[in-house]
C-alpha cells in the first residue's frame, strides 16, 4: 500500500478523551474512531490489525478441532426466558422490541442460542464430542464503558461451546481450550496467564481467565513468578490426546495465579516472598465448565451407549478479540507510539523514501516495494512529500516492527537502512538483502 492513496487519519496532538496509552495511541494512529460511547468505527489500519488477530484465532481453533459457524447479532428473548436469563442478566443487556412487538435482544453471549442449534440437530452420543465457535459482535451496556476498545459497548469477541456425553469429556474440552489460547495468546506476541476466577453470569465452577499483566489493567490479580517463565513455543499437541492436554493445563495451573475473586491469603503467603507478586491486569479471555446448566432447562438431550436420555455437558469458553488490540499495545508500546509484535501487525514494513521526487531513490522504493510483495509481504510505502523526521514519526507511531529507509547518500554506496522498531537498531545493507531480511523475520510467524 501506498501512504499517499491509504487512508491514515493520524492526529498530532494526544485526545484529550484518552486516559491510557492504547487507547492514545489507537485514536491517534487514526485506528479506531468514536460513535457514541463504548461504540467504534474501525478505521482502516485498526481494522486490518483487528483481521489478523481474528485470523489467529480462526487458525487456532480450527486446529484445536473446533468448528466455526455465524449466529446473529439480534436474539429473541424467550430463548433467554427458557434458561431463565432474560431476567437475571439486568441493565447490561440490550432489550429491543420489533415492529411486531417481540422482545429481542443484542446477544452479550450466545449459551442460549448455541444450545438451540444443538437441541434442534444433535440427538446421539456418536455425533460427541462437538464445539462449535464463532467470531461476532456482542453488546454489554456497561455502566462505565471506557479505555476505548478494552471495556466497550459493543466488542467483537470469539465465543465458542463445547457438547460432551460426560463431565471427563467436557474437562477435556475445557484443557484443551485453554492449551489452544496459551498457544493462541503467544502467537500475538503477548504473555497472558490463566488464572483461577470466577464465572459470574456465565455460570459453573470451573473456570479460568486469561490475564495480561499490565499497570492499567481493570482486574487485580496474585501470582507466584514462576509461572510467568513458562512458555507455550513450537511445541506440537495433539489435541484428541486428554492426558498430553491435562499435562499442560497442570503445568500451568500448578503455580499460584488467581485474579481478586478467588485469592486465597494463606496459600499466597506459603509461596516464597520473591516470588510473591500482585499486579494489575487485563482480561482477555475466559473458559467455563457449567455441564448441564442450559442443556437441562432447554431439552438439549442425547442419548448415550446405555440408550439412556442425558442432559449434554457444556461449557463456553470467550476470547475478547477487539480487547486485544487495547491489551497488545499496553504491553508492547514506548513513548513514540506502537510497537507490534511480528504476529499481528498491520503491515510487515514500512518503506521510507527520504527524498520523494528523486529518481533514483524512487525507482529503488519501487523497486523494493515490488520485490516485498513478491515475497509475499505487505508493505506500507510512505512516498508523501514529507520531510524525514514526519515521516518517521508516522512510522513509530503507527508501529510496523521493521522499517527500510531509501536515501541518495546511501544509495550512491548500493546500501539502504534496515531498522527494527523495538530495539532501534539500524543496519545498512543492499537492497535484496534487506528484502531477504524481512522475509526470513516472517517466515513460520
Ligand atoms: C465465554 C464465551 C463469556 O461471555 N460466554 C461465551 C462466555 N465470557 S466473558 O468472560 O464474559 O467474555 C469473554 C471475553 O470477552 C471480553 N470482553 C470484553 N471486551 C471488550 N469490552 C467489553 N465490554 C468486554 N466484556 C468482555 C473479555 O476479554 C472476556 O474475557
Amino acid at each position: 500500500m501506498r501512504l499517499s492513496r491509504y487512508f491514515l487519519p493520524v492526529l498530532k496532538e494526544n485526545p484529550s478523551e484518552a486516559q491510557i496509552v492504547s487507547h492514545r495511541y489507537m485514536l491517534r494512529a487514526g485506528m479506531i474512531k468514536q460513535q457514541a460511547a463504548g461504540i467504534y468505527s474501525w478505521l482502516p489500519l485498526g481494522f486490518k490489525v483487528l483481521r489478523r488477530i481474528e485470523q489467529i484465532v480462526h487458525e487456532e481453533q480450527i486446529r484445536a478441532g473446533h468448528i466455526p459457524l455465524l449466529m446473529p447479532t439480534l436474539q429473541p428473548a424467550d430463548l433467554w426466558r427458557e434458561s431463565g436469563r432474560y431476567d437475571d442478566y439486568g441493565e447490561e443487556m440490550l432489550r429491543i422490541t420489533d415492529r411486531h412487538k417481540r422482545d429481542m435482544l443484542y446477544g452479550p453471549t450466545n449459551e442460549e442460542m448455541i444450545t438451540d442449534i444443538f437441541r434442534a440437530h444433535v440427538t446421539s452420543y456418536k455425533d460427541l464430542p462437538l464445539t462449535l465457535y464463532h467470531i461476532q459482535w456482542k453488546f454489554r451496556d456497561e455502566i462505565r464503558p471506557r479505555f476505548g476498545v478494552m471495556r466497550g459497548r459493543e466488542f467483537l469477541m470469539k465465543d465458542g461451546y463445547n457438547f460432551d456425553i460426560d463431565v471427563d469429556a467436557a474437562l477435556h474440552a475445557y484443557n484443551r481450550h485453554m492449551v489452544s489460547y496459551l498457544r493462541t495468546y503467544e502467537r500475538m506476541g503477548l504473555k497472558a496467564i490463566p488464572m483461577r476466577a470466577a464465572s459470574g453470569p456465565i455460570g459453573g465452577d470451573n473456570t479460568h481467565e486469561f490475564l495480561v499483566l499490565a499497570a492499567t489493567g481493570e482486574s487485580e490479580v496474585f501470582y507466584d513468578s514462576a509461572i510467568t517463565d513458562l512458555t507455550f513455543g513450537d511445541r506440537v499437541v495433539n489435541y484428541d490426546d486428554r492426558a498430553e492436554c491435562a499435562a499442560i493445563v497442570r503445568e500451568w495451573t500448578t503455580p499460584y495465579a488467581r485474579t481478586d475473586e478467588t485469592h486465597e491469603a494463606a496459600i499466597y503467603a506459603a509461596i516464597p516472598e520473591a516470588r510473591r507478586k500482585s499486579s494489575r491486569a487485563i482480561e482477555v479471555g475466559q473458559i467455563f465448565f457449567f455441564g448441564t446448566k442450559y442443556s437441562e432447562p432447554m431439552g438439549a438431550v442425547v442419548v448415550n451407549d446405555k440408550g439412556e436420555r442425558v442432559p449434554v455437558q457444556m461449557g463456553s469458553h470467550g476470547i475478547g478479540v477487539s480487547r486485544l488490540l487495547g491489551a497488545i499495545i499496553e504491553a508492547s508500546h514506548d513513548d513514540r507510539g506502537i510497537i507490534w509484535p511480528e504476529g499481528v501487525t498491520p503491515f510487515h514494513v514500512g518503506l521510507v523514501n527520504l527524498k520523494q521526487g528523486d529518481s533514483a531513490t524512487d525507482a529503488a522504493c519501487a523497486g523494493l516495494y515490488t520485490a516485498l510483495a513478491a515475497r509475499g509481504l505487505d508493505p506500507l510505502y510512505d512516498d508523501r512529500d514529507e520531510r524525514a523526521g514526519a515521516k518517521f514519526a508516522t512510522m513509530d507511531l503507527i508501529g510496523l516492527p521493521w522499517r527500510i529507509t531509501v536515501g541518495p547518500r546511501g544509495l550512491a554506496a548500493g546500501k539502504v537502512e534496515l531498522t527494527s522498531r523495538r530495539t532501534g537498531v539500524s543496519e545498512e545493507m543492499a537492497a535484496e538483502e534487506a528484502v531477504a531480511r524481512v522475509a526470513a523475520i516472517y517466515q513460520g510467524v
